[in-house]
């Protein structure tokens, strides 16, 4: 459909504006889901489109914590379905971990269901959250609603590109959140336990990996899940991008 030759500069980052922009046409992917992607490439632009050092830790960290908890759930939107649908799908074979439907924007039946349908075309035996009937507490967007199999019961949430005030109404309903957000300043990847300072594209891939190294280390799993500290972790991704600019203006300036 789309006219990007293999070639291109930039045909990895084309190829995924082209996915954005085919599911926008369908509904799949909402409104301003091409707004939050240009976001998120202005930050990977200034993590070099490369999984930062420090957030290679946190990918094991986040993992440990998905391997150690009783009910892990992976949250999707439009844009993260859009964008990783096989890999979400990899992650929640490999932990394993139960797959939901979370929207922000049109919440209807028929917008999640055409998530959900889309993610089982592509292999995902059951899809949680097609007319879920549990509420967050003290939420009163769209994303309030949730699977009583799913995040009511959950203990561990991945949540992937989203920005606003679920974040902190799922920590203070007493889960625990991985957010996946290139922006280290968002409210969400502030207020998570963790926060993955990554594409999500490179991100999951990244996860299921450590999923399939950690499995069984009961000793290594601890030892990570003791570690986490969201504030150094973001702090340490900050001075990551502080370094990386001043490298490049080096580079410009000498
Ligand atoms: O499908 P819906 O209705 O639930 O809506 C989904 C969007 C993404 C439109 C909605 O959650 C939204 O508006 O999100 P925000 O507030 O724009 O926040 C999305 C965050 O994800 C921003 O901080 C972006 O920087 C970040 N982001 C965008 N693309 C990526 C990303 N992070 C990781 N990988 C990406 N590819």
């Amino acid at each position: 459909m789309h006219d990007i030759p293999d070639d291109h500069p930039r045909a990895a980052s084309l190829r995924l504006r082209a996915a954005i922009a085919e599911h926008h046409a369908t509904g799949l992917v909402a409104e301003t889901g091409p707004i939050s992607h240009g976001r998120g490439e202005a930050f990977d632009y200034i993590l070099g489109e490369d999984t930062p050092a420090p957030v290679h830790e946190d990918i094991r960290a986040s993992v440990a914590l998905l391997l150690q908890a009783k009910h892990p759930v992976i949250s999707v939107n439009g844009n993260a379905a859009a964008l990783a649908p096989d890999a979400l799908i990899a992650l929640a074979e490999a932990i394993p971990a139960k797959l939901e439907v979370n929207v922000f924007y049109g919440r209807t039946e028929q917008r999640e269901r055409q998530i959900a349908d889309f993610l089982k075309t592509h292999g995902a035996k059951e899809v949680l959250g097609v007319n879920p009937a549990a509420r967050v507490p003290h939420l009163t967007s769209a994303r309030a609603s949730v699977d009583a199999c799913g995040m009511a019961k959950a203990d561990v949430i991945v949540v992937p590109l989203e920005d606003g005030d679920r974040a902190e109404a799922l920590v203070a309903w007493g889960k625990k959140v991985i957010s996946i957000d290139l922006n280290p300043l968002s409210r969400t990847a502030k207020t998570a336990t963790l926060n993955i300072c990554d594409n999500i594209t490179r991100a999951l891939p990244l996860m299921k990996q450590a999923a399939n190294e950690l499995k069984g280390n009961a000793s290594e799993i601890a030892k990570l899940t003791a570690s986490i500290d969201n504030k150094k972790s973001t702090a340490r991704v900050l001075a990551f991008m502080r370094e990386r600019l001043a490298t490049l203006e080096k580079e410009l300036t000498a």
